[in-house]
């Protein structure tokens, strides 16, 4: 064939245009220059319709059953995601996010500012994932948080396996009783109590809107701090006498914030695994500002956590 690398040449690219008039065109560079030749191949509204719905609800008959939940598609939420899809392409997994974008907090490094500061070792996570960043001794950068959160958000879409329900946000937890010798009202969690985050946000000025649900033995979740969605979870097992009371997050100090975040990732109750922030309203840790070391790590091991649970 006839190609330098720029498209095809001489009398290959009049086929090539006859080819993308037919709506045939493989490559950008066959439709180079031929705009006004241009159309779409066809389409019936119905099309489009059917083409979208009849995914979502086979998603929702697939993800009814799921095999863990992860609630929060914020740093931490999306982290765990690239763990366990990556790892664990056998299990089901819904992730769960109230906001119409995924990814949280994580678009920005801190205030406004676009670089994002990760510490090591959490270096190693972006290699992992392949995102470039600079070295700076015992912190890197990446040029752009939204650089690390869009690699991400497209390496954790891409596995067949994993189902991103946006818009949608977890009301309530699905609680079975799970009585131990020294703790006879222990719950286990089952699952996850869904609505439209729209619905949600409408429950005082709509009568009763129910829910639906999704069952899974595993929930991991990752709300970020109080806030008016976050630290949803951890809440929950306030009213339902399973924590005592949540520390509540703590002042600033980057030191010793991100070690706590990490290492306290855990089952909090039977089924549930908290990580990132929302971990920080359980322990009453302090919080580290715009350094996302912690949040990377804390998904690495709450999947880490879940697995091993799923396991047992
Ligand atoms: O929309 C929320 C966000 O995308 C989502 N979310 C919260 N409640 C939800 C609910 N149902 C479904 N009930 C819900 N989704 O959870 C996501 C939380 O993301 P985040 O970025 O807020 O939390 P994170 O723990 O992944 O990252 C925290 C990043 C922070 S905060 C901080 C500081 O304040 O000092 N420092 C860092 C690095």
């Amino acid at each position: 064939a006839t190609t330098n690398g720029n498209g095809l040449m001489g009398i290959k690219k009049d086929l090539a245009v006859k080819a993308m008039i037919n709506g045939q065109a493989k490559t950008l560079a066959e439709m180079e220059n031929k705009w006004e030749s241009f159309t779409f191949a066809p389409i019936r509204e119905s099309q489009v319709s059917r083409a979208m719905t009849r995914r979502y609800f086979n998603d929702l008959d697939t993800y009814a059953e799921s095999d863990i939940v992860i609630v929060g598609a914020g740093s931490c939420g999306l982290s765990a995601a690239y763990i366990l899809g990556k790892q664990r392409p056998d299990l089901k997994i819904a992730i769960i996010e109230a906001g119409v974008a995924p990814g949280g907090g994580a678009w920005l490094g801190g205030q406004l500012f676009s670089a994002m500061v990760m510490r090591k070792p959490a270096d190693v996570f972006l290699a992992d994932l392949g995102v470039p960043y600079e070295d700076e001794g015992d912190f890197v950068v990446v040029k752009h948080a939204a650089l690390f959160t869009s690699t991400l958000l497209s390496r954790v879409l891409s596995y067949p396996n994993v189902k991103l329900f946006n818009a949608t946000t977890v009301e309530d937890l699905i609680t079975r009783p799970s009585p131990t010798p020294t703790n006879p009202s222990a719950i286990s969690i089952a699952g996850v109590v869904t609505n439209w985050t729209l619905v949600s946000m409408h429950h005082d000025d709509q009568s009763c809107m129910d829910p639906n649900t999704i069952n899974a033995p595993l929930v991991i979740s990752t709300t970020g701090h109080d806030g008016p969605f976050g630290a949803f979870s951890v809440k929950r097992l306030v009213s339902m006498q399973q924590i005592e009371k949540l520390g509540g997050m703590r002042g600033l100090d980057m030191q010793s914030a991100e070690d706590a975040i990490v290492k306290g990732t855990r089952e909090v109750v039977r089924g549930l695994v908290v990580g990132g922030m929302e971990l920080s309203e359980v322990d009453g840790a302090n919080r580290m500002g715009p350094t996302f070391g912690a949040m990377a790590l804390s998904g690495v091991k709450a999947a880490e956590e879940a697995l091993r649970v799923f396991e047992e």
